[in-house]
């Protein structure tokens, strides 16, 4: 189990926040092994010239708080998401320093973690703090996404010290801090974390609440569920329960309903003789079922439809509309809108028979545990999904997925778990352990390339034989073909738009004649181009976007904006 919660720090009349954005110094460490940087403590000063790898960033701080809080009783922390993780190198993790000494690592990029870094802030209170993170993007058969480096020996081929970092996904591998280094304070006794399960009886809505306090061995609490009008509805004071609402406003995804993504605040309030910490926390109360053909959002059924995206877009490159999984920013959006996500974790490429060893499960275990942490009170995130696309037709994938999602389902009983297989239903072996199938199919074109014709007999195939295998509910969860902007010709041709929309459309027939029966969902590759690596059949990255990558729409967009619109009026 983790260390402690990872509530997404709030601001309130007991918690400061402080943005660490702006430019960071960064300098790139090229050495042989990457190691220049810890050698010769690059993280004890200011080194600017070179490119990225260390990052410094110096902050004015305060550390009286202001004046609504108790001065010098809070703990400073910071929070970061920095990328990727390494062992290749010699040094293993993403590590963090302030003021020159270490106060974290952290294996993996994509999710938070933290560090209580009050003693060393007190140390010299009038000093600018200066904050390092050293990242490292390699990646290895035990990384998620895993990766091989290959050296090249071949002197007469190949410069001195040359490798290649191997990849088996098909997105830009970035390095770098993408998301915001949070810094914030809590009082010494603070509520470190809120679980929050919700349901509902008629018209009550129940939420079953617990509250963790650190810092003190006993803390009086007081729980208040207030609706969007900050009237309350409920309240407790004990540190776990369940809230009863009366007359419910349920969250509803959007377009199911005149008011999507409804959300009640939860403040919890507690206090010690000394101090006093108020954290509040967005709740909607809804519930998620799946049967044999359906996918229950409040006991209705649900059809997924929309888009995939990726981390990625002009200029910026990775910034906060990710994926894999998304910013939790984003999440909180997709909260207030009704916008229903898959969250899932970046267990993309597990393709090699070696990233199901031992190292790599117990590693994925706990990229499971740091997500489900982070995003279980979500009300957008209505499934799990442990891996993209992995080599589960392998022996090892029936061990591997039957732990994981177990796993998965221990800490989180209350929502579906799934991955995403493009493997032969005939022949996958994780199959039986999720909730749901998740399918991503490019028939006409990775398959009978600019043969159109095939997809009705081989979509069909596809259903009709994971169903008959399986009997349970499947999401199209990727389709679609590259289309360059601009690019036309009739009849139609791979890369034109028309391609891209003819592709989509005869897709489209296959969902209309199977959504009636178990086909639940329907997920588009991709919602923008992104970058890739260089490859002979990447032109400046995937063009499977129904967007450019400067977020200008494809004749596809429009496609999909019609259908989109037909299928809520008729489910909603
Ligand atoms: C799918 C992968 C996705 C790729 C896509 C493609 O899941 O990451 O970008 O293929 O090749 O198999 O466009």
């Amino acid at each position: 189990p983790l260390d402690g919660g990872m509530l997404f720090p709030r601001e309130s009349t007991s918690r400061e926040v402080k943005e660490l954005n702006g430019l960071w110094d960064f300098r790139a460490d090229g050495s042989p092994n990457r190691n220049e940087g810890f050698e010769k403590a690059w993280y004890k000063r200011r080194v600017v010239q070179g490119l990225y790898v260390s990052l410094f960033h110096r902050i004015p701080l305060s550390i009286h708080g202001n004046s609504k809080k108790k001065s010098g009783q809070s703990l400073w922390r910071w929070l970061s998401d920095c990328f990727k993780t390494v062992t290749q190198f010699s040094h293993a993790l993403n590590v963090s320093w302030v003021n020159g000494e270490k106060v974290t690592e952290h294996e993996g990029g994509h999710l938070p973690f933290e560090a209580e870094i009050s003693s060393l802030i007190r140390k010299e209170p009038t000093k600018p703090c200066r904050i390092t993170i050293a990242v490292n993007n390699t990646l290895t058969l035990e990384t998620l996404p895993p990766g091989t480096i290959q050296y090249m020996n071949d002197r007469t081929r190949y410069p001195d010290g040359f490798f290649v970092q191997n990849i088996y996904f098909d997105f830009f591998n970035y390095a770098g801090i993408h998301r915001p280094v949070l810094l914030y304070t809590t009082p010494k006794v603070y509520v470190d974390d809120i679980i929050v399960e919700t349901n509902f009886m008629d018209n009550t809505g129940l939420v079953r609440y617990k509250v963790s306090v650190q810092g003190a061995a006993t803390a009086t609490l007081k729980v208040t569920l207030m609706d969007k009008d900050g009237h309350c509805v409920a309240s407790s004071n004990t540190p776990s329960g369940v809230l009863k609402v009366v007359d419910v406003k349920l969250w509803w995804p959007y377009l199911m309903h005149e008011n999507p993504g409804y959300l009640y605040s939860m403040e919890v309030r507690q206090h010690t003789s000394t101090y006093e910490d108020v954290y509040t926390l967005p709740v909607g109360i809804r519930t998620v079922n799946v049967t044999k053909t359906q996918f229950l959002i409040n006991n209705k059924p649900f059809y997924f439809h929309g888009v995939n995206k990726h981390e990625d877009s002009d200029i910026r490159g990775k910034g906060l509309d990710c994926h894999y999984p998304y910013a939790e920013e984003i999440l909180q959006m997709c909260d207030r809108h009704g916008i229903v996500v898959i969250d899932e974790c970046p267990g993309v490429g597990i393709k090699d028979i070696r990233s199901f060893g031992n190292a790599s499960l117990s590693h994925h275990l706990v990229v499971m545990d740091e997500l489900v942490r982070r995003d279980k009170n979500h009300p957008s995130v209505v499934m799990w999904s442990v891996a993209n696309e992995p080599a589960s037709e392998m022996p090892p994938a029936e061990f591997y997925f039957k732990t994981l999602i177990k796993h998965t389902k221990a800490l989180d009983h209350t929502r579906p778990v799934t991955y995403i297989t493009d493997s032969n239903y005939a022949r996958d072996k994780g199959a039986p352990f999720v909730d749901v199938v998740c399918v991503n199919s490019y028939f006409s074109w990775y398959h009978d390339p600019g043969h159109l014709e095939v997809i009705p007999i081989q979509l069909n195939a596809q259903f009709e034989n994971w169903y008959g295998k399986y009997k349970k509910p499947i999401i199209q969860s990727e389709y679609g073909a590259d289309a360059l902007p601009g690019l036309h010709m009739d009849p139609p041709m791979m890369f034109t738009e028309e391609y891209q929309n003819a592709l989509l459309q005869s897709y489209h027939d296959v969902f209309d004649q199977k959504r009636k029966q178990y086909v639940i969902g329907e997920l588009i590759w991709n919602f923008a181009d992104f970058m890739t690596a260089q490859a002979i059949h990447r032109v400046v990255g995937n063009k499977k976007g129904i967007f450019t990558r400067q977020r200008q729409p494809k004749a596809a967009a429009f496609i999909l904006r019609r259908r989109y619109w037909r299928l809520a009026n008729e489910t909603g």
